[in-house]
């Protein structure tokens, strides 16, 4: 008997020890310890046995389902973390390689151009902020000191919707300046937000579309003047262009809602019909600004006794052309698959001033 359960034990285990998945594991299992396993059987047969040597039996029996219980367990755990390592070493993925090469899509030059911007004036302490496209009189027109008989106002330049019952009608914003009224009228100065987006003209030919974007910004507070508009606007035309010593020029101009207003240019040289950005000898217009009107802060209940403002605008299509050399300003909205494989930025590689904007 000692001899046939030493047998038994020994075969299992060599059995266990050589089970090479947990599909043979837990057959071998069922054939030593289910119910009509090796060892169930044996058990089922103490019965027979005469009492004086039943004990002694079981025992030797119960040594021998637990030396083997213990030898599947053990077994079972070191398959279960074999097959755990293949899993991870298959599915291991380096998160400090380069985005995969054949990776096809791109983004639109003025989100890149847009994003860069904010790189740049977030670093300055810009905030971004946002309104709704479309919007009504007061935001987009009278809060900004545009009277009534304004020529922007009228219908040629203008995206209106069908007259309302009470006879205002809304509008496609045709500028970004209602987001600065809206957070004027929400936010306490001192404020220095940008607003980037979407803005409608109804204009279309060579160098107008209808749908434009525009970077607007906006700084309000106790002792703001011109000097720190001209400081700002050199700060971020350098780094947008990523050329030291730029020249930067202001030429008076008009604008409704900034008093005075004046129009920037940046210096660039013309060699060969190619265009350089930070060269001498030529100007190229790039920019609106100027210092708030006292009428834009009445309108926006901020008293123009204790708080000045600057404000600039930007055209992001005409920034995006300068800088990476799109000749035709159409282009931008063709949706050609073609174009944005040319002229669009690989994802993934946000714009930073640390890690380069471009
Ligand atoms: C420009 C040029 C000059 C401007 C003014 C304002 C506001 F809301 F503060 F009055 N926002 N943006 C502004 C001033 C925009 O774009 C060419």
């Amino acid at each position: 008997m000692t001899e046939t359960l030493d047998q038994l034990r020994n075969d299992f285990l060599a059995n266990v020890e050589a089970a090479e998945d947990l599909a043979a594991l837990e057959e071998l299992r069922v054939s030593a310890l289910g119910k009509k396993g090796g060892i169930s059987k044996q058990m089922q047969g103490l019965g027979k046995l005469p009492p004086e040597e039943r004990k002694k039996a079981g025992q030797e029996l119960n040594a021998v389902k637990t030396a083997v219980a213990e030898a599947i367990e053990s077994k079972k755990l070191a398959l279960e973390e074999a097959v755990l390592d293949a899993r991870l070493a298959e599915e291991a993925i380096d998160v400090s390689l380069p985005i995969r090469p054949e990776t096809e899509g791109r983004l639109h030059p003025i989100t890149q151009t847009i994003d860069e911007a904010i790189a740049i004036l977030g670093e300055m302490g810009f905030a971004v902020a946002e309104g709704p496209e479309i919007e009504d009189d007061f935001h987009n027109f009278t809060a900004l000191n545009i009277p009534p008989e304004h020529p922007a106002r009228q219908m040629h330049d203008t995206f209106y919707l069908p007259k309302k019952e009470n006879g205002s009608r809304m509008m496609l914003r045709t500028h970004t300046s209602p987001v600065q009224i809206r957070t004027m009228l929400s936010e306490e100065p001192p404020l220095r937000i940008i607003a980037p987006g979407r803005t409608y003209r109804c204009d279309s030919d060579m160098t107008h579309t209808p749908m434009f974007h525009q970077i607007e910004g906006l700084v309000v507070d106790k002792s703001t003047h011109f000097g720190h508009l001209k400081g700002c606007l050199l700060n971020f035309m350098s780094a947008f262009f990523e050329v030291d010593d730029l020249p930067l020029r202001f030429r008076p101009s008009f604008f409704p809602f900034t008093e005075p207003s004046a129009e920037a240019d940046i210096g660039c040289s013309r060699e060969g019909g190619e265009l350089k950005i930070g060269g001498s000898g030529d100007w190229m217009e790039i920019l609106g600004c100027g210092m708030v009107h006292p009428n834009v802060l009445r309108a926006c209940d901020i008293d123009p006794e204790e708080y000045q403002g600057f404000a600039f605008g930007l055209g992001v299509e005409r920034m995006a052309m300068l800088k990476y050399g799109i000749p035709d300003l159409r282009t931008f909205f063709d949706g050609d698959l073609r174009w944005l494989k040319h002229y669009g930025f690989v994802p993934l590689e946000a714009p930073s001033l640390v890690r380069g904007l471009s």
